[in-house]
């Protein structure tokens, strides 16, 4: 145990100059017109019941055989899909699973609370050696999810150490079966991974779990370490949440926590044939559980939904939401971020030069790692910026761009003052020695305890002093994960979930509501209700330069198959499979946008990931000088502008890891349709054909289809579009919209979403009437059908049969009358 003094202050308070005044013209919260980012279920009406061992809603029943103590879990009038399963507590010393332990009681209640009304059923279970496990399992009116929390209660005299509760087990080996239909065939399961970092995708029967090889050096990052690591093909463990796929009877299990301020929770599945089996666990991090005392899981959710489905969290991401209160976001800044442009290159010159006008409307200046003496001592900052960082963020703001400091405010390396000078602020280990978090700044990391007072102090202390002292208010706040390694604390009856999200409200609070905050390399759930933003994958670019595989020290032999490390591949993936929790969490931070010509990520490849992060609507951060861009290349990052927020899906996660089609539905006044992103993630040419019914698209109906990059015009007559042949890596993004008989838009060039930027569209007596907002100066086309003639005061080109092209320059916005007849 280390136990050195606690010295309440900050370490290294070389962060000169501090301006004594309060932050002045600091730049408002993008928070116009906010409104609540998780929507509210739709009601439907869903009779409930309860017998004595049965709860059943419209959607899943619940049942409970009292002579084995075992449950199922089915589907209305169809056989369980889970047999036989069980709940258990794990404590240091002993386990208690609830099978064959006959029940006390079963009582039953009705509840109201923030998923509606519903009833609950409790199982409490005889007390054994003084444990008394209860289950609760609640069936909602209108929600088409059960959930199960487990509680265990000390009715001895002795404290016990608990290790997991788990409200559901059904394991093969242990009599319990699952079963989606008769004849069973081998499962795929969707994973998600423990951080922003970690990888998140479906992983198939025949396959091993996602790992990685580099041990020290990114495993405590990547991996929740207490989770069990599986080395059998087909068995897999997924962080917070997954699904368990059955493509044959097309339907998915979804599960997952709902509650997340408390505990780290996974989903463990075994996928093989005829072995499927599902876990769901909490993790307690061996918290005491004093005589008298009781420890509730997590609430877990569970429902069954039928496949193929477009969006098949929504009903899980939304019930997080309410459980959790997500912060209410607006949009999001456009912002530069220093570290894909100059890496630790970054000084003083860099960031004043990128002060100058750019040439797309920047209102964000976010300064990245590389402005410390040492990663720990976050507040000495080194030479390269002689005048300090208060002063710095002044200039950003005289500019009238909001500034904003990266810091990673849990973590510190070896040799820096925090560590030398507070040995005992830093989560350790039986024999006191410091847990490792991994080596990224070329030695190894520690967590800070954010449980302990004296290190509650100095993370205080460090964010008031870069919001108020130094006029920061865009914090992107990284290696998060820190403060959840497992390890010896102050505060021993805290959970590592509580220890991270402890230390995100104390950084919430020092910084105030206005500030606004980006998690990344955090756990998921714990940041819920405190981050404005979160990074949901992998770095697009590893140090230090952009690539597509990942490299290390621009080797990249031997990383193929690191799926979280950093790389435009494995970014791509987890910002496809991850789409569904921007605007209901947070924003979704896809990374940075890069648009340069790099020597291992080719045109094909930026064009892709502009894609990408376009159609993923979420934050978008520019990590080039943009002003040393040719127009070639600044197209890439114009196109995305003005950011539009809504978020496409991806409409193949569950079939394969890097999702293919990533859709988003369009519903405008100009009338709707659907914009596709279609890709080819192979390393060699692919052709491509569409079925349009896949889309919900009327294949009988003949459709435009436009290409953004081409710029390339089809008709689609019979359901099928030939998209051709794309190149590896390669992608298109189609804007797919029904031929009508009146005056009508086909697509825009200005916007990558082909119309997403016209925010108004009315025809009336031979005039189109249109507005445009597009927030700056472009020159393209508006493409428009159903016309006999466009009036010659156009500039016009005709695009196809019936398809013009009207030529027009915008300046912001603009308000445009097309005559036709
Ligand atoms: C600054 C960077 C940038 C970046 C962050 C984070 O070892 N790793 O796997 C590893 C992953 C990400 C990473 C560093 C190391 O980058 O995501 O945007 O801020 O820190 O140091």
């Amino acid at each position: 145990m280390i136990c050195s003094a606690a010295h309440v202050g900050v370490v290294g308070a070389r962060w000169p100059p501090w301006s004594s005044k309060s932050v002045a013209g600091r730049a408002e919260r993008a928070a116009v017109g906010s409104t609540p980012i998780h929507s509210r279920p739709h009601q439907t009406t869903i009779v409930l019941t309860l017998t004595d061992h049965r709860l059943t809603s419209s959607a899943l029943y619940f049942d409970f055989d009292p002579v084995r103590a075992r449950f199922s879990i089915g589907r209305p009038n169809a056989p369980p899909l889970i047999r036989d399963a069980y709940a258990l507590a794990q404590f240091d010393s002993c386990t208690s699973p609830t099978r064959d332990i006959r029940p006390n009681h079963i009582t039953q209640q009705s509840i109201d609370d923030m998923h509606g009304r519903g009833l609950q059923m409790r199982i409490d279970f005889k007390p054994e050696l003084g444990i008394v496990v209860s289950l609760f399992v609640t069936a909602y009116a209108g929600q088409p999810f059960i959930t199960l929390r487990l509680s265990v209660e000390n009715q001895s005299i002795h404290p016990q150490a608990l290790r997991r509760l788990v409200p559901l087990h059904a394991w093969a080996g242990e009599g319990a079966t699952i079963k989606f239909s008769p004849t069973p065939s081998a499962l795929a399961f969707f994973v998600n991974g423990y951080q922003s970092w970690s990888y998140s995708g479906v992983r198939f029967a025949q396959q091993h779990e996602i790992n990685t090889r580099l041990r020290s050096f990114t495993r405590p990052a990547y991996f929740n370490l207490t989770t069990p690591t599986s080395r059998t093909r087909g068995v897999f463990w997924s962080e917070m949440f997954g699904a368990l796929i059955d493509r044959e009877s097309r339907q998915a299990l979804i599960a997952g926590q709902i509650s997340c301020a408390d505990q780290f929770a996974q989903v463990g599945v075994d996928t093989r044939l005829g072995r499927a089996s599902l876990t769901m666990t909490c993790d307690l991090d061996g918290v005491p559980l004093e005589p008298g005392d009781t420890i509730s899981s997590e609430e877990m959710f569970i429902q069954i939904i039928d496949l193929p489905s477009a969006n098949p969290f929504a009903t899980y991401i939304d019930a997080v939401a309410r459980g959790m209160q997500p912060r209410q976001v607006g949009s999001a800044p456009l912002g530069w971020c220093s570290w894909y442009d100059t890496f630790y290159g970054i000084d003083e010159a860099q960031v004043l030069k990128r002060l100058q006008p750019q040439p797309v409307p920047i209102d964000l200046i976010q300064i990245d790692d590389g402005f410390s003496t040492k990663a720990g001592d976050w507040l000495s900052i080194n030479d390269r910026f002689p005048h300090g960082m208060a002063w710095l963020a002044k200039q950003i703001r005289a500019t009238d761009r909001r500034a904003g400091i990266w810091v990673a405010p849990f973590s510190a390396v070896r040799s820096s003052l925090a560590v030398q000078q507070h040995p005992d602020w830093w989560i350790h280990d039986q024999r006191g020695q410091h847990v490792l978090t991994g080596r990224n700044w070329g030695e190894p990391a520690f967590g800070l305890d954010t449980t302990h007072p004296a290190a509650q102090d100095h993370l205080r202390r460090m964010i008031e002093t870069m919001v108020r002292e130094g006029g920061y208010d865009y914090l992107k706040l990284d290696f998060l994960y820190a403060a959840a390694m497992q390890g010896i604390r102050y505060d021993q009856t805290r959970t590592r979930a509580q220890a991270l999200r402890k230390g995100l409200e104390l950084i919430r609070d020092a910084a105030g509501d206005d500030t606004f905050i980006l998690g990344c390399g955090c756990p998921l759930g714990q940041a819920i209700g405190v981050v404005d933003a979160m990074r949901i994958g992998p770095d697009i670019a590893p140090e230090p330069e952009p690539s597509w595989l990942p490299r290390y020290h621009n080797i990249s032999l031997g990383f193929n198959s690191e799926r979280s490390m950093p790389s435009a591949r494995n970014a791509i993936r987890n910002v496809l499979t991850r789409t569904a929790m921007h605007r209901k969490w947070w924003l979704n931070d896809p990374d940075c946008s890069i648009v340069r010509p790099a020597r291992f990520m080719n045109e094909t490849e930026v064009r892709s990931w502009a894609s990408v992060v376009g159609l993923s609507g979420g934050l978008l951060m520019s990590g080039d000088d943009l002003n040393a861009l040719a127009a070639d290349r600044l197209r890439y990052i114009e196109a995305l502008l003005p950011v539009l927020g809504e978020p496409a899906v991806a409409l193949d996660m569950f079939e394969r890891e890097m999702p293919e089609l990533f859709m988003l539905r369009q519903h405008h006044a100009w009338g709707s349709g659907v914009l596709l992103g279609v890709f080819n993630w192979d390393d060699r040419p692919r052709r491509k054909l569409l079925n349009l019914a896949r889309f919900d698209l009327d294949p009988f109906k003949p459709h435009h289809a436009v290409e953004f990059w081409s710029g390339r015009y089809q008709r689609v007559t019979h359901g099928e579009l030939d998209v051709g042949v794309l190149p590896a890596h390669g992608c298109v993004v189609l804007a797919l919209r029904p031929v009508l008989d009146r005056p009508h838009l086909v697509a825009t060039t200005f916007h990558l979403t082909m119309g997403g930027e016209v925010q108004q569209f009315s025809t009336k007596a031979g005039t189109i009437e249109m507005k445009i907002k597009l927030g700056r100066r472009a020159k393209g086309e508006v493409w428009l059908a159903g016309c006999q003639s466009i009036g010659a005061a156009h500039d016009v080109r005709v695009v196809a049969r019936d398809v013009w092209a009207i030529s027009m320059a915008i300046d912001r916005s603009a308000a445009i009358d097309v005559a036709h007849t």
